[in-house]
């Protein structure tokens, strides 16, 4: 142990196996599926970083422990998490990734990748075959993709003679396990159609709703830590103190004792992944764009702003909840009273920024599915028509002093290159995106006019006065 550290929270090294890897070792797992399988004993992490070494080198020195600080508005409180056993390095050494997959104690697969991870199209779910990595992976037995991993591992048990093991997503996607599995058998369809074949009638991908807001660390964060613990960590994480994890028990194998950590175990994971993704990253994203194009720099000084707050509640109240189906026994409006809450815990400093990137990956099941539904439904959704509105004009990467926003998408270019300034020529540039739009959404002319309507507003009165007209409306 080299970093500070406190030795007596120091786990020594163990030879049992891990029984699970996790693909995707930034600061959301950490602070959160990692506390869970800690919590639940008895089994242990293999992290993979899917990118870069950072994570791995700040890790290796602390053997593997980090700090979790809980960030409440009423104080901080550090917990060090020794779940991890090993962290490797997929660009570095795949065959070490690949070899941990395949490997007969490893039973659970665990992903927070992003949604751009999946290298799907977030508007069908299907795999993108034209994605860079995935034509990579069909060419090479050393993948880059996840998608790419979870095949060629799947392939290595295959061969010998092990059971698949249980692949669990963990990310913001509607229906996360089954998109996921779509996308492994198409890909896998790709390389051997009998590997596809038997990942089909074997494995398993239930579904999960997940949720704790977790900002990225910044360096400012490994000084308060050092002042609230008295020790330096060089890779804590930040969380709030609330946290979910609704997970279908559908298993192909042992699995922790996640319900003694607090997880619900269920049956049909759609209805809670519903509510979570659209009255939480539905609202997160819309205040993402309006709050930042409103000179807000977190969801916490959005919501300290009355008129984004009221634009939140309107969006909850008028347009979210009416258009969900409640999971068993959940109030909606008591959910949404406790998001607002949450949204406002001052500790937290989620930059809007942050949340901002990749509006193309996330839009789709945050704010268009609750779109195309009220439509269809007849119902009038003009503060998430807005939201639209201000993503198209975030994408745009000027904002609205003319300043240049560091915009992060996979599609940023082209985004960029539809903003033309006139609404209507605009909106006809964004609806054609295939990729972002559903056929329901691209066809509607009422859509097109509503959202041209909402840009036209928000070009001319700025993003803080669109918002404020709806609250009051
Ligand atoms: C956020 C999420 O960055 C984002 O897009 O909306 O990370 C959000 O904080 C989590 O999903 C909360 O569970």
């Amino acid at each position: 142990m080299e970093a500070g550290l406190p030795d007596r929270l120091y786990r020594a090294p163990t030879a049992a196996p891990a029984g699970i890897v996790h693909l995707g070792l930034g600061a959301f797992f950490r602070a959160h599926g990692a506390i869970y399988v800690a919590e639940a004993g008895g089994w242990g992490v293999i992290g993979v970083s899917l990118q870069s070494p950072d994570t791995r080198d700040r890790l290796r020195p602390q053997g593997w422990a980090y700090t979790a600080l809980e960030l409440a508005p009423e104080g901080e409180r550090p917990q060090v998490v020794t779940v991890l056993r090993d962290v490797l390095v997929a660009p570095e050494d795949p065959q070490a990734v690949l070899d941990a997959m395949a490997a007969p104690g490893t039973h659970i697969v665990s992903l927070t990748v992003t949604e751009k991870g999946y290298c799907h199209e977030p508007a069908t779910g299907r795999l993108n075959r034209d994605h860079p990595r995935i034509l990579h992976d069909l060419a090479n037995p050393l993948p880059q993709s996840a998608p790419g991993f979870l095949v060629r591992a799947l392939a290595l048990r295959r061969a010998a003679g092990l059971p698949p093991f249980t692949v669990l997503s963990c990310d913001n996607l509607p229906e996360n396990g089954r998109v996921l599995r779509g996308v492994v058998l198409d890909l896998a369809g790709l390389i051997d159609p009998a590997l596809a074949g038997w990942i089909a009638a074997e494995a398993a991908f239930p579904s999960t709703m997940v949720d704790r807001i977790v900002p990225a660390t910044t360096p400012a964060d490994l000084d308060r830590l050092e002042a609230a613990a008295g020790y330096r960590d060089a890779a804590p994480v930040m969380h709030e103190p609330f946290r979910q994890w609704v997970i279908e028990d559908r298993f192909r194998g042992p699995r922790p004792a996640f319900e003694t950590a607090g997880a619900q175990l269920v049956a049909d994971v759609t209805p809670h992944e519903h509510m979570k993704l659209r009255m939480l990253n539905g609202t997160h994203s819309s205040l993402a764009y309006l709050g930042y194009l409103a000179g807000h720099q977190t969801i916490a000084d959005s919501m300290a702003d009355p008129v984004l707050a009221g634009f939140a509640c309107r969006l909850w109240r008028d347009e979210i909840i009416p258009a969900l189906t409640p999971p068993p026994g959940q109030d909606l409006a008591a959910y949404a009273d406790a998001l607002a809450a949450r949204y406002a815990n001052p500790a937290i400093r989620h930059r809007t920024w942050q949340i901002a990137m990749d509006g193309s990956q996330k839009l789709p099941q945050r704010i268009l599915g609750t779109i195309a539904e009220s439509r269809a439904a007849g119902r009038a959704v003009p503060g998430l028509t807005l939201a639209v509105a201000a993503w198209m004009r975030y994408v745009s990467g000027r904002d609205e002093q003319g300043l240049p926003i560091e915009v992060r998408d996979p599609l940023a270019p082209r985004l960029a290159a539809l903003w033309t300034g006139d609404p209507a020529a605009t909106v006809r540039g964004f609806l054609a995106l295939a990729e972002v739009f559903p056929p329901a959404l691209r066809d509607d002319a009422g859509f097109a006019a509503a959202l041209t309507k909402a840009l036209a507003v928000l070009i001319r009165r700025g993003a803080r006065a669109a918002a404020a007209g709806l609250v009051h409306a």
